[in-house]
């Protein structure tokens, strides 16, 4: 499986390519759609979630509600692309047709925490335009939609089922017991901060409420896991194929994320090796593990027990109180640009974590149990398990 994605913030669209799914995932537009808009939801959000719209269309891979097992192409289109068709447009434009816009003026303060300067340095651009509209996190609605896809496949084929929630927002911790599984996915959307714990929801609600009126940001921490997971994804044997490695670059990939967690990696860290493994035992069933600390991979192969990854994500580096700069015309001292922000987007980073999560998993079980059809890799599935030396 392979997938990328390409288009500005303020462009006419997102697109995504996904290749190497098998043919007879179902999957509509509506559900592609439906996830984009759990994407959008989270309290912290900014003006920009409201007006604008993803406008969802499937241009090739999927027929009558199907993948045919060609590449699977999704455009994202941007309700708002008329007032940014100057700005963005692809084709020369009139330089005093550009002068009339005020929206078109060189972006020369570049932001602290954006990719702006050091994209600016590497590229060789004097303005962050061409820099902040790729860098811009509204590219995670493209990853986003062809997750949707890969969720399908998972679940149609393996059966997993994908649940992610916030365990921190700022200085807020829910309690670090809750594992939420599928059925908790509703209540989960349904929280304004997608908090399983609802008391610290309610205080994420009023940390957001204060940070809003300081004119500053917040971060946090996200948990995807996956139930129904087979043992037996990715490999001990070679650095890049170590899914637990695979994981980690996904989950980094996603904008502002800054630290991945497998498992209780870091509380692991901490303690002694006593306390620090999932001890095995016999049952009827088979051999289970009796905690979860290991977040259900043991040398970059799934256990079979449940996935569990957290991911990190810094503050938000637009600021209306901003930072310090230089404007790189004057070489000046100056304040970053500061035209408008998210105060948090924590939620909708959870649900980009689920998708990168989904594409991971959805390559990890097409490289295990090949097939070009969904019937194909069901009895492929079907044949591994029940030959399984160790049940
Ligand atoms: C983003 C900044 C904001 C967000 C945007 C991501 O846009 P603007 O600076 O134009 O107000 O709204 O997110 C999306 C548009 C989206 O769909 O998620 C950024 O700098 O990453």
């Amino acid at each position: 499986l392979r997938w990328l994605t390409a288009g500005e913030s303020h462009g006419p669209a997102l697109v995504a390519l996904l290749e190497g799914v098998p043919a007879g995932v179902e999957v509509t537009s509506a559900e592609i759609v439906r996830e984009l808009a759990r994407r959008r939801l989270g309290y912290g959000r900014g003006a920009r979630m409201s007006f604008e719209q993803d406008e969802v269309e499937i241009i090739g891979g999927i027929r009558h509600g199907a993948t045919l097992g060609s590449p699977v192409a999704i455009r994202v289109g941007n309700s708002e692309w008329p007032k940014w068709q100057t700005v963005m447009a692809a084709d020369p434009v009139d330089p005093d047709e550009l002068a009339r816009q005020a929206r078109n003026a060189p972006l020369t303060r570049p932001r602290p925490g954006h990719a702006d300067l050091a994209g600016m340095q590497k590229y060789g651009h004097t303005d962050a335009r061409p820099i902040l509209e790729r860098a811009s996190a509204r590219e995670t609605a493209a990853r986003v939609a062809v997750g949707t896809v890969a969720k399908a496949l998972i679940r149609q084929t393996l059966g997993v089922e994908i649940v992610s929630h916030v365990t921190e927002l700022g200085s807020v911790a829910a309690q670090p017991s809750l594992r939420p599984r599928p059925e908790d996915a509703e209540r989960i959307d349904a929280d304004p901060l997608r908090c399983l714990d609802p008391e610290a929801s309610k205080r994420m609600v009023a940390e957001v409420d204060a940070a809003k009126k300081d004119a500053d940001t917040l971060g946090g921490i996200v948990e995807v896991l996956a139930y129904g997971v087979p043992p037996g994804l990715g490999s001990h044997v070679q650095w890049d194929r170590k899914l637990d490695a695979r994981l980690a670059t996904a989950l980094m990939s996603i904008q502002a994320i800054k630290g991945v967690e497998i498992g209780d990696g870091w509380q692991q860290a901490r303690s002694r090796g006593s306390v620090a493994h999932d001890e095995i035992v016999p049952t009827e069933t088979g051999v289970r593990r009796v905690t979860d600390r290991a977040g259900g991979l043991e040398g970059g192969i799934t256990t079979g027990e449940p996935l569990r990854v957290r991911a990190a994500m810094k503050p938000i580096s637009s600021l209306n109180r901003a930072l310090s700069t230089v404007d790189v015309t004057t070489g000046e001292p100056a304040t970053a640009i500061n035209q408008r922000s998210d105060v948090c987007a924590v939620p909708a980073a959870a649900v980009v974590a689920e998708a990168m999560v989904a594409l991971v998993l959805a390559e990890a079980a097409t490289e295990k149990f090949g097939g070009d059809s969904v019937a194909e890799i069901r009895r492929n599935l079907t044949g591994y398990l029940e030959n399984l030396v160790i049940h």
